[in-house]
C-alpha cells in the first residue's frame, strides 16, 4: 500500500516511522510513505501556504493552489486515488473504516494546519474527511501518522505473521484478556493460578471469561450479542454471579 503524505511539516514523520512496525513494513515493501512538502508547490517568493481568511475573524488558512498542485502533481489530475483530508470535521477512525481503507492500494492523505483548509479543497479535491477523536490538536500531521500505522498493521504481513491481525481486540469485538509475565508474585500480588498450570483449555476459558468481563465492564457498547456463542451464555451466567449483567443482553443471547 502507497501513502503520499502532504504536510508543511515533513520532518515530523520521519522518527516515527523510522521506527518498529513501521519501518519493519516499509522494509518488506508491505507500505510505501511518501511524503511531500506543501510548500516545494508554492510559486511566489516567500513559498506562502497560508493566508488571512476572507470575511475576517482570527487564525490563518491554508491556500488552495499548492495545495491543488502538489496532489495533482504526485497523484495525477484527478488523483487515481481517494484523497483524505485529516479534520476535526471527518467522521471518526474506527476498526471498520480501518479495514475499509487498508483495502486500498494507494491513498493521498492532507495534513491541515491553521485553522483549516480553503473549502474548495474540501468540495473539489478531497474525497473524504477522517478526525481521530473529539479532542483538539495543532494539526494533521499525528492524526495522519496514527491513520497510517493502523492501516499497516492491518496488511498481511506487517506484523510477521500471515494471520496479522486476526488477534487484535478490535477485530474479535472483545477487549483483550489481562496479561502477566514472572515474577508469579510481586509485592504480594499473585497471578492468577490458573495461568500457571498449563492447561491450555482452562486457560482459554478464563482468558475468554475475563475478555467479555471487562468488555462488559469497560465498553459494554463493543457487546455484539450476534458475535457470541453458547461457550459464552454459558460464562456470562457464570458472570452474573460477580458482575451486573444487563437483562437485555441475556435475553438477546438466551433467545436462541
Ligand atoms: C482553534 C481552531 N479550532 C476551532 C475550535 C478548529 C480547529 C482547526 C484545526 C481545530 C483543530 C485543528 C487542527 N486539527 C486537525 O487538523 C485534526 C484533528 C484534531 O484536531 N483532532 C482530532 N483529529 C484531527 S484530524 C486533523
Amino acid at each position: 500500500m502507497r501513502f503520499d503524505v502532504f504536510t508543511i511539516f515533513p520532518d515530523v514523520f520521519h522518527p516515527y516511522i523510522n521506527t518498529s512496525i513501521i519501518q519493519r513494513a516499509i522494509t518488506n515493501q508491505i507500505v510505501q510513505i511518501n511524503l511531500h512538502n506543501i510548500r516545494d508547490w508554492t510559486t511566489d517568493k516567500h513559498h506562502t501556504t497560508d493566508d488571512t481568511p476572507f470575511g475576517g475573524g482570527g487564525g490563518m488558512v491554508m491556500k488552495p493552489e499548492p495545495l491543488f498542485a502538489a496532489v495533482e502533481g504526485v497523484a495525477g489530475n484527478p488523483p487515481e486515488c481517494p484523497v483524505i483530508l485529516m479534520s476535526p470535521q471527518g467522521s471518526l477512525l474506527t476498526f471498520q473504516k480501518a479495514k475499509e481503507l487498508s483495502q486500498q492500494p494507494r491513498l493521498a492523505v492532507l495534513c491541515g494546519r491553521y485553522e483549516g483548509v480553503d473549502e474548495r479543497v474540501i468540495e473539489h479535491l478531497v474525497t473524504e474527511e477522517i478526525s481521530i477523536g473529539d479532542y483538539v490538536l495543532s494539526g494533521g500531521e499525528l492524526p495522519a501518522l496514527v491513520l497510517i500505522e493502523a492501516l499497516t498493521r492491518l496488511l498481511p504481513g506487517a506484523l510477521g505473521d500471515p494471520d496479522g491481525a486476526h488477534d487484535d481486540s478490535f477485530a474479535s469485538g472483545l477487549l483483550e484478556y489481562p496479561h502477566y509475565t514472572r515474577p508469579a508474585e510481586y509485592r504480594g500480588w499473585k497471578v492468577p493460578e490458573v495461568l500457571l498450570n498449563g492447561n491450555h483449555k482452562e486457560i482459554n476459558r478464563w482468558r475468554r471469561k475475563q475478555a467479555l468481563k471487562r468488555t462488559l465492564l469497560k465498553r459494554l457498547d463493543m457487546i455484539d450479542a450476534a458475535a457470541l456463542d453458547k461457550q459464552d451464555l454459558k460464562l456470562l451466567i457464570e458472570l452474573s454471579e460477580e458482575i451486573l449483567i444487563p437483562a437485555e443482553l441475556m435475553k438477546k443471547i438466551k433467545g436462541r
